[in-house]
């Protein structure tokens, strides 16, 4: 479903088996060393959902040259297989090629985590953003280029949808005003909500 220009939705893309390896690998990840964290905000605040990124770090509220973390180790590599899957999306989602993924930001929300309004303009790449969702259902604000209010479009992200976000859909603002606890899928197994985002740095 095309929400707006190059902003596309596919519920359920995700098939049951590819879910549980891409929740195993988030939970990989989440471990420490350079693991699961939480991202201070540029006016001193923090992000109530906590992050991990691979391939490059974010830090603070911006990507860094440095590969180390927050807590001094290296981050983590960004996988092959990653990559390939973030092709596959765009190739079955708007039926274009695109450049190689090398960044992934991945987004832990409890019942109370949200995300504000918020454009992502840290790539110097206009490549498509890959957005996969895992366990909770939330609410996705999708907005416009120009403010973060309205107009906006709120869709529900549930597990296993795909989302791309490219051509002028790339720079909306957008953001996550809410979680719906308790609607993950039970065979699963996760509690909250985890969302993978796929991006090409252009560095
Ligand atoms: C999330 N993550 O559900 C969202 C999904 C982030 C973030 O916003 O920055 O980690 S990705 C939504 C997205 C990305 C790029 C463009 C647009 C939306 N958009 O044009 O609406 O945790
Ligand atoms: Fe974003």
């Amino acid at each position: 479903t095309e929400v707006a220009p190059g902003a596309v939705h596919v519920p359920g893309w995700l098939d049951a088996e590819r879910r549980r390896e891409l929740l195993r690998a988030c939970r990989e990840w989440a471990r420490p060393p350079a693991g699961l964290r939480t991202v201070r905000t540029p006016g001193g605040g923090t992000m109530t959902a906590r992050q991990v990124c691979l391939g490059w770090h974010w830090y603070p509220y911006a990507y860094a040259r440095t590969v180390v973390d927050g807590d001094g180790s290296p981050v983590k590599p960004f996988p092959g297989w990653l990559g390939e899957l973030g092709r596959r999306a765009v190739r079955d989602a708007l039926g274009e090629p695109v450049e190689a993924y090398d960044i992934a930001l991945i987004n832990f929300y409890d019942a109370d985590a949200r995300m504000g309004m918020h454009r992502d303009s840290d790539e110097k790449s206009p490549a498509p953003v890959v957005s996969l969702s895992l366990g909770d259902t939330c609410v996705f604000r999708f907005g416009n280029t120009e403010t973060r209010t309205r107009p906006y479009t709120d869709v529900e992200l549930r597990s296993g949808d795909l989302f791309v976000f490219g051509g002028p859909s790339r720079l909306a603002y957008h953001g996550v005003p809410r979680v719906q606890p308790g609607t993950a899928p039970p065979e699963l197994g996760l509690t909250g909500r985890l969302n993978i985002t796929l991006r090409v740095s252009g560095r």
